[in-house]
């Protein structure tokens, strides 16, 4: 843990400059066709396309930042495409696209395990070197996948922290991104699995919501779970769009339900603290700059040659340190990045400006 704040903390000034839009040149929203009439590689350099769940979402923006980052420092070029909405068609069409320009490389946060498989395997076939971050495909569709944490150690951390702010009982809702999202359901089945745990017995999960990742829709969502359940004790929302359209209208509501997941500090700062005026307790998240430096390396490797994506292969993540490859739950493989940080009121202010 050390190790990584001292390694999160020295990238705080690049963050700072991610955060102000620097660093992320090759961000192009899915519609503007600007990178498409430049054939990939014609300066010869290797290209690589990052496929995110949507637009607007910061907490891909920053992971963007971290992988457009260290391939740009290696002399690669780097096309960042999001999908018009939040959904496995919109990204099958950028994929597609990046067929046709021939990149070397595409790596995508999935929004849906399956529906991307035949354009992923069309890729594959075209030489592309495919792999996952964030959300994964399934593993006929992918290399390997670049994982943030273990889902079962996400799905334990967020069970126990519901337990200890509802107070070991009572009403507790999820408020989720989009319904087909492979992250969010490996998480949610994660923390139904923790709950078999007798410990949790007096807790009762009212409900699933989707706010789709779209502030407007989770904000929504928030308050059809505090109209449906009065008796509701504590939202867990595992998306850090979702947590922060949620902390905004428990805090407003001055709300005595309480909110806990996923999210970035800096936009939950201002919603974090132990007092009744607070809505988030605390939260956690893993380094989303250092996931996106590692799918940039783990990117560059594929396409170097380095590794195929098998399991037992390893391989220098630049100053993030060596990273193994292992077999991954639904069959296929994963690096994983790890650990998850949680955030309270004694570090919030130290990190909310780094992330
Ligand atoms: C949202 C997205 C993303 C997830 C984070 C925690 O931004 O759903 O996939 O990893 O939250």
């Amino acid at each position: 843990m050390k190790k990584k704040m001292v390694g999160m903390l020295l990238c705080a000034a690049m963050v700072v400059s991610l955060i102000a839009g620097c660093g992320n040149s090759g961000a192009d929203k899915e519609g503007s066709k600007a990178e498409d009439v430049k054939k990939a590689d014609d300066s010869g350099k290797k290209v690589y396309a990052l496929v995110t769940k949507s637009a607007g979402n910061p907490f891909m923006d920053i992971i963007a930042g971290g992988f457009t980052d260290v391939i740009e420092a290696a002399g690669g070029e780097v096309i960042v495409r999001h999908p018009e909405a939040a959904t496995a068609d919109a990204q099958v069409s950028v994929i597609q696209s990046l067929i046709s320009q021939g990149v070397d490389s595409i790596t995508v946060s999935a929004n849906d395990q399956n529906a991307l498989q035949a354009a992923l395997e069309e890729a594959m076939d075209a030489g592309i070197k495919i792999s996952g971050l964030d959300s994964a495909t399934n593993a006929d569709s992918r290399q390997v996948f670049v994982n943030q944490a273990s889902d079962a150690e996400i799905g334990k951390t967020l069970m126990e922290a519901i337990y200890d702010i509802a107070g070991g009982e009572g009403q507790w809702a999820i408020l989720s991104a989009t319904s087909q999202a492979t992250n969010q359901n490996a998480w949610i089945a994660a923390m139904q699995e923790a709950m078999k745990d007798d410990k949790y017995s007096k807790l009762e999960l009212t409900e699933i919501a989707y706010g789709d990742d779209e502030p407007q829709k989770s904000t929504d969502q928030t308050q059809a779970l505090l109209s449906k359940y009065p008796d509701l004790k504590v939202i867990c929302s595992p998306t850090t769009v979702g947590i922060n359209a949620a902390a905004k209208v428990l805090q407003d509501d001055h709300s005595s339900v309480k909110l806990t997941g996923l999210g970035l500090p800096s936009e939950l700062a201002e919603y974090m603290g132990d007092g009744d005026d607070k809505s988030c307790p605390y939260m956690y998240l893993w380094n989303p700059i250092e996931l996106g430096q590692l799918g940039g390396y783990t990117a560059m490797a594929l396409v170097n040659g380095e590794i195929t994506g098998a399991e037992g292969e390893s391989f220098k993540a630049g100053d993030l340190g060596d990273y193994e490859i292992i077999k991954a739950k639904d069959g296929g493989t994963e690096v994983v990045l790890g650990p998850l940080f949680k955030f309270d009121s004694s570090n919030i202010n130290e990190w909310k400006d780094v992330f």
